[in-house]
């Protein structure tokens, strides 16, 4: 039997929730070593091996190692293209531009300004830091302008880069979900028509909720 791939780093972080979701969606056995951040595991030399830059996630299959999160997604998807959800990173080159096009925007245009929302809104009183409102108001201002956008790219299609469920949407659920979910700004999306009924269907999947039940359950 194949080993199973290892993905380090905590279910929390949403760069890890996003590799998660991928291994699920795809039906790829994987180990989880959670390092713990807060022991600064993540800096820790035998860590720098694998992640240089001293985050998470690392991700290892086998003999190779990689590191940042959409791009070990697109070896998940391209190693394994008959498991699971099918389509997730395109059959066709036309396709895969469309994908990746929306992947870029995700990682461009929306995780800046959600990424730091999550952080302020969410991360920062957990960690009992001060808010930084000016901060907040600054990048909901350049969230709802990228909503905007995918309102209507999605009145005009039911995923971002068609009619299939990709990578592009998947990798827009860990920030999503905190900023719906633990940040008190639901509305931001569901205000939208369109980017209301695209959240509900993505974050309906059976491999987003069992990612949220990780992140739930209590440390070990
Ligand atoms: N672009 C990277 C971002 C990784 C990242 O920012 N990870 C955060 C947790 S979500 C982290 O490790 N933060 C700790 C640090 O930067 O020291 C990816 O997608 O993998």
């Amino acid at each position: 039997m194949a080993t199973p791939v290892t993905v380090y780093g905590p279910p929390l972080s949403t760069a890890v929730s996003r590799v998660l979701v991928c291994l699920l969606e795809k039906d790829v056995p994987f180990q989880l070593v959670p390092i713990s951040m807060a022991k600064g595991e993540h800096k820790k030399p035998d860590y720098l091996k694998i992640q240089p830059f001293g985050q998470v996630p690392a991700f290892q299959d086998d003999e190779i190692t990689l590191f940042e999160s959409r791009a070990i997604c697109r070896y998940i998807a391209e190693k394994n293209p008959s498991k699971g959800t099918m389509g997730l990173f395109g059959t066709n080159p036309l396709v895969k531009a469309s994908i990746d096009q929306w992947l870029e925007a995700e990682s461009q245009s929306f995780n800046p300004p959600s990424s730091i929302l999550a952080f302020q809104l969410v991360f920062a009183p957990r960690m009992k830091l001060k808010q930084d409102e000016a901060l907040i108001k600054q990048n909901e201002a350049k969230l709802v302008k990228v909503l905007d956008v995918y309102e209507n790219r999605l009145g005009e299609s039911r995923y971002l880069a068609g009619d299939e469920f990709t990578l592009a949407d998947l990798s827009h659920l860990p920030n999503t979900q905190y900023l719906v979910e633990k940040a008190n700004r639901a509305e931001l999306f569901t205000s939208r028509k369109n980017v209301g009924r695209w959240w509900d269907e993505i974050s309906s999947r059976p491999s987003w909720k069992k990612v949220v039940e990780m992140q739930n359950a209590p440390p070990q």
